[in-house]
């Protein structure tokens, strides 16, 4: 059989109709798109930034996450990174991973990378044994994906990529395995799992999963905020990440327009369906800068803890690509200062901040110890792949 659509044209192909569903879904998003787009185009960005995009998504159970693995290894789209939200200042119960091309000329080709949340049930500081038993009984009896589905996106990820037709209807069973569903959904049980945290009940109290925000990626993310709030769009109140320096960019910046009300149906405890709204997802937008080494980012962490990271910034980088490079605080195709290498990954507290800037109410935590024993190493062996370092990509990549 010859591969006439290989896994990166696949991938292309998802992110595109990916994004034309969640425009039809979420009419907000077309808004920041545009924006982001015209900003992109005064400051001359090349193709590869303007159709850059990152989506998130939301599972439940291991199992889930095993499936969503072999799903995304069907587009060239493979683990990178563990992030432990439960950790942050304001928690989220979720462990996550970022699925996404881990090669230079796989991410020169299309850079699509989602980041993918798993619900933390045996944290039992969320979860009492009771509600988590009536959580994963109600997990193991959901299908996000058929089966047939699954095993087609095994045999791509082995063969490298499939013929035309097959591509076709791949890429489309795909895109609407992440559609909004239309079952009206339990109120008593989503209502009772937002008491605990409202991403448990975005995850758990819904029979489906689905693209929570598609991020296009924008050079200059300070001028969107202002060209969006003029169009008055509310945004959240902060960008996350770094501050604005005049020195180099580095890692990542985001922010958000806040979660729409959108329509959705719902059953009460006598079966009767009616219509109501819930607010859940949101557009946001980001921009990219440099990857930072180890060193680079302990120094990064040392001026986030400062009270004005921005007016602390200068005492810990210095205001050149050509010293950062001398000092070994970022990574640098082979070593060249005028040459980056873009950061792909993501940062825990902005997305703890982003989830809970969009949250009406914080997680609900009780003392209790944790009981969980959660790590890269345990995602990795339950979803059946190695889960990568995002050091060694970034080594890589500046060794080349
Ligand atoms: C994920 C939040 C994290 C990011 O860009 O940091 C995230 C979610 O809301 O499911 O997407
Ligand atoms: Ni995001």
């Amino acid at each position: 059989m010859s591969l006439t659509v290989p896994t990166w044209r696949l991938r292309a192909r998802f992110a595109a109709a990916l994004s034309r569903l969640y425009a039809a879904e979420v009419p907000l998003y077309s808004k920041l798109l545009e924006v982001s787009t015209e900003v992109n185009r005064e400051l001359g960005a090349t193709e590869r930034v303007t159709t850059e995009r990152h989506g998130a998504i939301r599972v439940g159970s291991p199992r889930e996450l095993e499936e969503v693995a072999d799903l995304f290894a069907a587009f060239g789209m493979y683990p990178v990174g563990f992030y432990d939200l439960r950790d942050a200042e304001s928690p989220v119960p979720v462990v996550s991973t970022a699925f996404r091309p881990i090669d230079a000329d796989e991410l020169e080709r299309n850079p699509f990378r989602v980041f993918t949340s798993m619900l933390a049930t045996s944290d039992q500081r969320f979860f009492s044994p009771d509600l988590r038993a009536r959580v994963e009984r109600r997990l193991a009896h959901r299908q996000l994906f058929e089966p047939a589905l699954i095993d087609e996106a095994r045999r791509i990820a082995a063969e490298g990529g499939t013929d035309r037709e097959s591509a076709q209807r791949f890429v489309a069973a795909a895109v609407a395995a992440f559609a909004l569903s239309r079952e009206p959904i339990d109120r008593g049980w989503y209502d009772e799992l937002s008491r605990v945290s409202a991403v448990a009940a975005d995850i758990a109290g819904v029979a489906t999963t689905h693209i929570n925000h598609l991020t296009p990626r924008v050079l200059d993310i300070d001028e969107l905020y202002r060209r969006m709030s003029q169009r008055g769009v509310a945004m959240i109140d902060a960008i996350q990440g770094p501050p604005r320096t005049s020195g180099p960019d580095v890692l990542l910046r985001q922010t958000s327009f806040r979660a729409l009300a959108e329509p959705r149906r719902f059953r009460d405890d006598n079966g009767v369906v009616s219509d109501g709204t819930l607010r859940v997802r949101f557009g946001e937008v980001e921009s990219r800068g440099v990857a930072l080494t180890p060193e680079g980012r302990r120094r990064y962490e040392a001026a986030m803890r400062t009270v004005d990271p921005a007016a602390a910034w200068a005492d810990h980088f210095p205001a050149t690509h050509e010293e950062m490079a001398a000092a070994g605080l970022a990574y640098y195709h082979g070593g060249d200062p005028a040459k980056p290498v873009v950061y792909e990954d993501f940062l825990p507290a902005s997305a703890a901040g982003i989830f809970r800037s969009n949250l009406d109410t914080d997680a609900q935590t009780s003392d209790g110890a944790d009981g969980s024993d959660y790590s890269m190493h345990w995602m990795a062996g339950q979803i059946g792949h190695h889960i990568h370092d995002p050091y060694d990509l970034y080594e890589k990549a500046a060794s080349s």
